[in-house]
């Protein structure tokens, strides 16, 4: 019984992501659902990104906190569209949170959406918000054993970015090691090593964002 009832949460919520994306698509969006342990780095990444495409090419965030508007503040003196989802608890973002925040949100002058979820490897790999790609940044802090320790968050992405590459020659991390056993659990992932402090790698990881949108600019 209880598995049942769990399904139906599941099943709603794919039935509002599905909503979400034609939506989406009917207004030529890409929206990139960005997920992560908290301070990995998912609002470094958008600044970074920002950096290379601001000007360039119309760009909103949603960010998903539990509480707290300190990163949409950030992204918002940057001048971009952003909106602020509030949990209040809640450990993930999911599609009917997200469908809420697309009212405040001008379709009609975005092409790439980044939705910044909230900082946690366990739920949001289980909600799906309607995105067209699941980006995961996992960092040189937290150790290269992820992959075994939250196997579905692996599973379920398009890309990984492996923050904070600054801080190598002072932590331990093989990278080669966690790139394979990445690949090992999902091959169709891309991998992007990066570090959103001196922008190193972020070009590779553009690129491919650019590479995965039909008529990007
Ligand atoms: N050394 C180093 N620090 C970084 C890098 N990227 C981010 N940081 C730092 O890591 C901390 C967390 O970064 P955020 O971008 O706020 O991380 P987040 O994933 O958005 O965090 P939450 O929204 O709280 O889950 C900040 O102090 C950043 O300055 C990096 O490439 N190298
Ligand atoms: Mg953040």
């Amino acid at each position: 019984m209880e598995i049942k009832v769990v399904k139906d949460i599941l099943d709603a919520n794919e039935r509002i992501a599905q909503r979400n994306q034609k939506l989406f698509d009917a207004n030529n969006l890409f929206a990139v659902n960005l997920m992560s342990s908290p301070g990995a780095g998912k609002t470094s990444l958008i600044l970074q990104t920002l950096k290379s495409l601001k000007g360039k090419i119309g760009i909103g965030v949603i960010e998903g906190d539990v509480s707290s508007s300190l990163d949409a503040e950030a992204i918002g003196r940057e001048g971009v569209s952003v909106v602020q989802i509030n949990t209040a608890g809640g450990c993930h973002l999911d599609a009917n949170m997200l469908s809420i925040a697309l009212d405040s949100v001008p379709l009609g002058d975005i092409r790439l959406l980044f939705i910044e979820n909230v900082g946690n490897l366990i739920c949001p790999a289980e909600f799906s918000l309607g995105e067209h790609r699941r980006v995961l940044i996992s960092s040189i802090p937290e150790g290269d054993d992820k992959p075994f320790k939250y196997p579905l968050m692996f599973h379920t992405v398009d890309a990984v970015l492996i923050n904070k590459i600054d801080l190598l020659p002072y932590l331990k991390f093989d990278i080669d090691a966690f790139s394979q056993t990445i690949k090992g659990m999902n091959q169709k992932v891309k991998i992007f090593p990066v570090s959103c402090t001196s922008g190193q790698g972020i070009e590779k990881w553009v690129s491919w964002l650019l590479s995965q949108m039909r008529n990007p600019v």
